[in-house]
This record gives structure tokens, sequence and C-alpha cells, in this order.
């Protein structure tokens, strides 16, 4: 799983890097390439192309789209990282984006990766129909504001220190971490020429996974260590953060991910053998350490 983890890791960061190298240079150059280049597990690339094993994809077919989503993301971590937002010096082992270059930077280097991602799908070299290119577009942009992420995150903020019901931690988490694994899925779908009803099949299989990876980062806030996860543990408990484990116990939440589990690979059961890299990956997530 980590060959795969790294090999996908670095085809998707040397196609950013030739990317970014045709563009005109900036002064936020480098905080973007820091926030995006050469860190993290790149784990929804590997999703992404996990699932055009299933559906016959070549990789290069699904680049832009993996690109795309690692720019979205890392400007996720970046703001995250901020004083206003969860206020981490930390972040893969390194000090996070503003302590390397400031606040400002920082800020204007994650809004400069959210725009990146919209070009990288719209670019020519990303070859598919106009429909399906509309249609990718919508829906990055449905999962990234907020209606997604943005949005999960605002809940995220409000629940600190208040006592939130299953459903509604349940709902902030699948906005805040589980729509962009959401649209990972659905961007395939479209890609292999799925219809309506399949592509909203994957989009809600996406999701479920995007709790799943949500859940074992709670646990590993709980049970991991700071060095292999590359950022300060045991903060949510601190900060009052609303997740499962504070509301009803590690043991619990960790039968309720399990659950979860069970139930996503029953979904990938359909797919057969194609979906052994699938299958691994999601059996990687509940397991990690990092
Ligand atoms: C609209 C994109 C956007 C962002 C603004 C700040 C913010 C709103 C959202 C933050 C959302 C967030 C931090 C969710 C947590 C998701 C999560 C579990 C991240 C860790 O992902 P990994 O483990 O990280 O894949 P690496 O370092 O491996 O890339």
């Amino acid at each position: 799983m980590k060959i795969r983890l790294v090999r996908n890791a670095k085809k998707v960061d040397k196609f950013l890097i030739n990317y970014l190298k045709k563009q005109e240079t900036s002064l936020l150059i480098n905080p973007m390439k820091y926030g995006v280049i050469s860190g993290g597990k790149k784990i929804r690339s590997t999703i992404i192309f996990d699932l055009g094993k299933i559906f016959k994809l070549s990789k290069n077919k699904l680049i832009n789209i993996c690109a795309a989503v690692e720019c979205i993301h890392s400007y996720s971590l970046i703001h995250d990282d901020l004083p206003c937002m969860d206020d981490d010096a930390i972040r893969r082992g390194k000090p996070t984006t503003h302590i390397k270059f400031g606040e400002a930077s920082a800020v204007l280097a994650g809004n400069s990766l959210l725009t990146l991602a919209f070009e990288i799908i719209a670019n020519d070299n990303f070859i598919i129909n106009s429909k399906s290119k509309n249609e990718i577009i919508k829906s990055l942009a449905f999962c990234s504001g907020h209606t997604g992420i943005a949005g999960g995150q605002e809940l995220d903020l409000k629940f600190e220190k208040k006592k939130k019901s299953l459903k509604q931690i349940e709902i902030m988490q699948r906005k805040k971490t589980g729509k962009l694994f959401n649209f990972c899925f659905y961007a395939v779908g479209v890609i292999a020429k799925k219809n309506k009803k399949e592509k909203n099949v994957l989009s809600n299989l996406g999701e479920d996974v995007g709790l799943l990876f949500q859940l074992a980062d709670d646990f590993l806030d709980v049970k991991g260590s700071k060095n292999l996860v590359g950022k300060p543990i045991k903060k949510d408990n601190k900060k009052g953060k609303s997740t499962l484990i504070n509301l009803m116990g590690y043991e619990k939440t960790y039968k309720y991910a399990e659950n979860l589990k069970k139930n996503i690979l029953l979904k990938l059961k359909k797919h057969g053998k194609n979906a052994k890299d699938l299958t691994n990956t999601i059996e990687f997530i509940l397991g990690r350490n990092f």
C-alpha cells in the first residue's frame, strides 16, 4: 500500500511541477508549492486511480482530476492551520505554511490553489467533452464551497464546546471531509460515462469513504503518534471539538467505523477483482497510523 501511495503521489507531484513550470511565475509560487507538492499521502489521488482500475480508465485520463483535488485539499489544510481556524504550527512534519511564509501569503497561496484547481480542469490538456467538463467543474464547486468543505468547516468551528447529536456531527464531517471524496468518486463516474443513477451511487459511496477517513483521523488524534501523523495530536479534546469519540467514546465509535467500512466493502463486491486496489485502500484508511 505504501509503495502504491508513494508512486501515485510522485505522479501527481510531477504533473503539478510541470503545470506550474509552464505558468508565469509569481511571489505566491513558493508557498503554493510548499503547501501542495512533496507532502501528504495524496490518498485522494490513489482512490481516483483505484476507481480508474474498476472502470478501465488510464491514469493519464484521471491525472487532472487528481491534481485539482490535491490543490483543493492542500488549500483547505493551509487555511485550516491558520490562527483564526485550528491554529496549528506543524503539518506533515514541517512548519505550517503561515509559519513559514506569514499569514497573508498563506491566505493568498490557499486562494490561488483553489483557483488553480479549476484552471487544471478547464485546461485544454484535460481531454474530455465540454459537457462532462462542465459537470465536473460544477460538482467540484458544490463540494468545495458552502455546501461542502467550507460549510463543513464553519460547522466544525461553531460546534466547538457545544453538545451536538450524532446526526449533527455526521452531517458536519460529511461536509468537511466527505464531500471531497464524494467528488473523487463522482468525477470518475462522469469520465467513465456512467448514468445519473450510477453517479449518485458513486457519490454516496465516496462520501461514506470520506466519513470513514475522518473517523480514522479522529482515532489518530487520540491514539496516534505525533511523529508518524506529522501534526499535533490530542487536540480535539482540548479544543472541545464535536467528534463522535467525544460524544460516545472511542470503543463505540470504533465499532461504528468498522460497520461503516463493512458496508462500503459490501458495496464494492459487485466489481469483483477489479476493486482489489480500492478495497486495500479502504482497509488502509481505517487501519492507518499516519
Ligand atoms: C473551501 C477547500 C476549502 C477550504 C476552506 C479550512 C477549510 C475551509 C476546511 C478545512 C477542512 C479540513 C481540514 C478537513 C479535514 C480533512 C482531513 C481529515 C485532512 C487530513 O487529510 P490527509 O490525512 O492529509 O489526507 P495529508 O497531509 O496526508 O494530505
